[in-house]
C-alpha cells in the first residue's frame, strides 16, 4: 500500500506567480515560449554565442510540460541559484540537485527528469517565467563556480541527474519509474529528450527495458527539430521511421506539431495507468520566432556570431521583439 500521502503533496500544481492558472492555456503558454525564446537569445547577444534553436525549437514543449500536464509543487529552492557545493558523494552532505525547483518530492506528484542539458538556458528562462527562479538567477550563468551552467549538471536549477553525455537519462527515469511502480506512488517520472539522443544506442536500450518492465508511469517528449550539432538528421544519420521504431519497441506513440501547445498538452491525457510508455513526438522548428537564423541552416546547433553585422542583426531583431514592432 502506498504510504498516506503528506499535507503537501495533496495541494494542486502550484500557481506560477506570473498570473498563469495551473490549467494554462495555449495562449498563456505562447506567451510564457515567447518570453523564453527572447531571454535565450538576449543571453546569446551576451555571451557572444550560445545554443539559440533549441528555444526556438522546444519552448512550448516545455512550457506545456510545466504549465499544462506535470503535476508539481511550488518549488522549494533558493530564487537566486546556490554555488557549487562540490561533487556528489557520501563524503559530501553539501551536495543537492535542482531538482528542488520543480517542487517536493511526494508519492502523486511528477518528477522531471531533463536530458539534452545543453538546453539548460531555455530551461533557466521557463524557470525565470513561472517564478521558480528569481529574475536574477542568471547572474551567475556559465561563471566559474556558478551551478547556473552552460551545459547542465545534477545540481543546476530543474535538473535531477547528470546527462552531459548524451541518452543516458532515460536509463536512470526508467529506474526511478520501476522503483515508483514498486513502492505504490501514483506520480508520473517525464523525461524531456532531443532527436540526437535517439542516434544513441543506449536510448534504445532503455526503451527495451522499459518495455520489458511494463513501465507505464513514464512519459518522454521529443524536441524533433530535425538537427544535430553537424547539421541535419536525415544527413548525418537518420532515426526514421521513429514512430513505428518507438511503437515496435512497445510505447504508445503520438506525433503532434511541437509548437501547438493544445496538441502536446492532450497527448498526455490521462496518461499513468497502463504498462506501456507515452512518447509524444514534437517535431518542431529549429528557427521558430527568429526568421533571422535559417540563413545558417544547415547548421544550427551552436549560434557564434561570425561578424559584426551579423552580431548587429541579432541584436536588432531582439530590440524590434522588445519594442513589439
Ligand atoms: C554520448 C554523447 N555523444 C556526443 C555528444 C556531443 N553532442 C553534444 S550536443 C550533440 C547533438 C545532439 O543532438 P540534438 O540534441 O538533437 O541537437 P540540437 O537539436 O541541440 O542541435 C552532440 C552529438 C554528447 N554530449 N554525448
Amino acid at each position: 500500500m502506498p504510504e498516506a500521502m503528506p499535507q503537501a503533496a495533496q495541494r494542486p500544481p502550484a500557481a506560477p506567480d506570473v498570473g498563469i492558472p495551473p490549467d494554462a492555456t495555449a495562449a498563456a503558454v505562447r506567451r510564457v515560449a515567447d518570453a523564453v525564446r527572447r531571454r535565450v537569445l538576449d543571453y546569446t547577444l551576451k555571451n557572444n554565442g550560445g545554443y539559440l534553436s533549441q528555444a526556438c525549437s522546444s519552448a512550448e514543449t516545455l512550457a506545456t510540460l510545466y504549465l499544462r500536464v506535470m503535476r508539481l509543487g511550488a518549488s522549494q529552492a533558493p530564487l537566486v541559484p546556490r554555488p557549487f557545493a562540490g561533487v556528489p558523494g557520501p563524503s559530501n552532505p553539501d551536495a543537492f540537485t535542482g531538482a528542488d525547483y520543480n517542487g517536493p518530492q511526494g508519492p502523486a506528484l511528477d518528477r522531471f527528469i531533463f536530458s539534452p542539458v545543453h538546453y539548460a538556458l531555455v530551461l533557466y528562462s521557463l524557470l525565470i517565467e513561472l517564478g521558480r527562479l528569481g529574475p536574477n538567477g542568471l547572474d551567475a550563468f556559465n561563471q566559474d563556480g556558478s551551478t547556473v551552467e552552460l551545459i547542465g549538471a545534477e545540481h543546476s536549477p530543474g535538473h535531477e541527474v547528470t546527462a552531459g553525455s548524451l541518452g543516458q537519462a532515460l536509463s536512470q527515469a526508467g529506474g526511478i519509474a520501476l522503483a515508483r511502480r514498486l513502492k505504490g506512488e501514483t506520480g508520473r517520472v517525464w523525461v524531456f529528450m532531443s532527436d540526437g539522443e535517439f542516434q544513441e544506442g543506449q536510448t534504445w536500450e532503455a526503451f527495451a527495458a522499459l518495455a520489458h518492465h511494463r513501465i507505464g508511469n513514464l512519459g518522454v517528449y521529443i524536441d524533433a527539430n530535425a538537427q544535430q550539432c553537424d547539421g541535419a538528421m536525415a544527413e548525418v544519420m537518420t532515426i526514421e521511421p521513429l514512430a513505428e521504431r518507438l511503437r515496435a519497441f512497445g510505447a504508445d506513440v503520438h506525433e503532434v506539431d511541437g509548437h501547438d501547445s493544445d496538441a502536446l498538452a492532450a497527448a498526455a491525457d490521462g496518461f499513468g495507468t497502463g504498462d506501456r510508455p507515452l512518447v509524444v513526438i514534437a517535431r518542431t522548428d529549429p528557427c521558430r520566432g527568429i526568421e533571422l537564423m535559417r540563413k545558417r541552416a544547415p547548421k544550427l546547433h551552436y549560434l557564434r556570431f561570425t561578424s559584426d553585422a551579423e552580431r548587429r542583426a541579432y541584436e536588432n531583431a531582439l530590440n524590434s521583439w522588445v519594442r513589439g514592432d
